[in-house]
């Protein structure tokens, strides 16, 4: 729900800032109220009210926070507060986050805007915002203790500058950072070009979202702070799948995705059924001579790409982090390898006595996905989400981008799961199966045959050190 204790927003965020002839002096002379948003759902594109046009950018399971308009200075106001975040249907997490929400609602500018951002500090330790990638006076920069006290729990402080270069950018505390982006503190950033530029397209669709991860364990609400690489939960926009939106576009769209990541590793993002182009990083647009076709690209520790491709192949593609751990929701992570091994009435007394026990399955883990193991209240499917054939099996950073031919231009609305030709999915062979053909031999042309079998090699590991030789 969108609470308007506001002047500011409007219903829904589909209509934005009331103009400022709209605002009484009384009222300009106030700090702006927050604009607040506690819905999951992605939102639609906040058209811009006022201001130098641009084309807006939808973020993934989130929204755009409206502005006020003040004698030509943009106003923002985020409030850093403790939030509930549904990362996915059934699983609510109790984070850090601004406006309502982790991550904090997107910033939408135009390169030249001048900028004013009132940070109010609801947290119970001191807070600072830092502009990630921005030129800015240093003063603005948003370090506590470098270039600026910490913002006391309960007191605003107040940010300006000149929305200097355009790009992708973020922003997080610059305060015990540790601890708060752990608990998801951040947002995105995006500063439009003010004018035609030549190395930024204008594009059908520009979606936006922040990699992000947290250490939750089964069953309880709140991530860990102290976990350095362990994370257990790889999401999206705070979402995990099945609970991220698919990105959905019209044929032959072109398309824009700009991701941040805030995780503490990389996450190779790849793409199904299409190339694409990084067009740019965080140092700004990427000159035109020095961009490649590619379908995965890494995006690594505080870093930000956007990358473009024409959508013009229909159908349900995959897009996910190809860290196959990133693609699994909270499980344990001392899980033995059960292949071949038949558990399951030992594990299912197990679970009586330690609900949130967890074992591999003896065929692999895709069993998991149809487990009738309980799971404990407040978790995650570990590999989840039902496609049109069944389980997918995915969890974690992973979204699908579903093209289609009639799906209207600017309609971001779910149009189900995609209608394959008559004879385009693969399908069970039905013909004969003939015995494949296997070599007599030990090996290839490259391994040519022992003259006589190897014998089982023994091997005895023997310490250096020590009176007695080890074992
Ligand atoms: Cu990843």
């Amino acid at each position: 729900m969108v609470s308007r204790r506001n002047l500011l927003g409007g219903a829904g965020l589909m209509t934005a800032a009331v103009g400022s002839a709209a605002v009484s002096r009384v009222a300009l002379a106030a700090l702006p109220e927050p604009v607040i948003q506690t819905r999951p759902d992605t939102m639609p594109p906040l058209a811009p009210p006022d201001g130098r046009p641009y084309r807006p950018v939808v973020t993934l399971n989130g929204w755009t926070l409206p502005w006020r308009m003040n004698n030509g200075v943009k106003e923002f106001h985020l409030v850093a507060e403790p939030v509930v975040r549904e990362m996915t249907p059934g699983f609510q997490a109790h984070l850090w986050g601004y406006n309502g929400q982790s991550p904090g609602p997107t910033i939408e500018v135009v390169e030249g805007d001048r900028l004013r951002i009132f940070v109010t500090n609801k947290l119970p330790e001191l807070h600072s915002v830092h502009w990630h990638g921005q030129r800015l006076p240093n003063g603005m920069d948003g370090v506590t203790g470098l270039t600026q006290p910490g913002i006391p729990p309960g007191k605003t402080f107040v940010y300006e500058f000149v929305a200097r270069r355009p790009g992708t950018f973020m922003y997080h505390p610059h305060a015990d950072e540790m601890v708060q982006m752990a608990m998801g503190l951040y947002g995105l950033w995006i500063t439009h070009p003010k004018a035609k530029h030549p190395l930024i397209d204008e594009v059908d669709r520009d979606f936006c979202f922040l990699l992000n991860a947290f250490d939750i364990e089964p069953g309880s609400f709140t991530p860990k702070v102290m976990t350095m690489l362990d994370f257990n939960l790889w999401a999206w926009n705070s979402r995990v799948f099945p609970g991220i939106d698919p990105l959905v576009v019209r044929q032959h769209d072109k398309v824009r995705i700009r991701v941040g990541n805030l995780t503490m590793t990389n996450h190779p993002m790849h793409l199904h059924g299409h190339e694409f182009v990084v067009t740019g990083t965080d140092g700004g647009p990427v000159p035109k001579t020095a961009r490649w076709p590619e379908v995965t690209t890494d995006v690594a520790v505080g870093q930000m790409r956007q990358f473009e491709f024409l959508a013009d192949e229909e159908g349900d593609w995959a897009f996910h982090c190809h860290k196959s751990h990133h693609t699994m929701n909270a499980m344990g992570h001392n899980v033995p390898t059960m292949i071949g091994v038949d558990h399951r009435s030992v594990a299912r007394q197990i679970t009586q006595l330690v609900p949130d026990y967890m074992v591999m399955g003896e065929r692999g883990m895709h069993d998991m996905t149809e487990m009738e193991m309980p799971l404990p209240d407040n978790t995650a499917a570990m590999m989840t989400g039902t496609g049109p054939f069944g389980a997918v099996g995915m969890g974690g950073m992973f979204s699908v981008l579903k093209v289609r031919r009639n799906q209207k231009a600017g309609d971001y609305s779910d149009p189900g799961w995609f209608t394959h030709p008559p004879g385009t999915v693969a399908r069970e062979w039905a013909g004969g199966l003939a015995e494949p053909a296997r070599g007599a031999g030990a090996g290839g042309t490259s391994m040519a045959p022992a003259a006589k079998p190897a014998e089982p090699v023994q091997v005895q590991i023997r310490k250096p050190q020590g009176g007695h030789g080890g074992h």
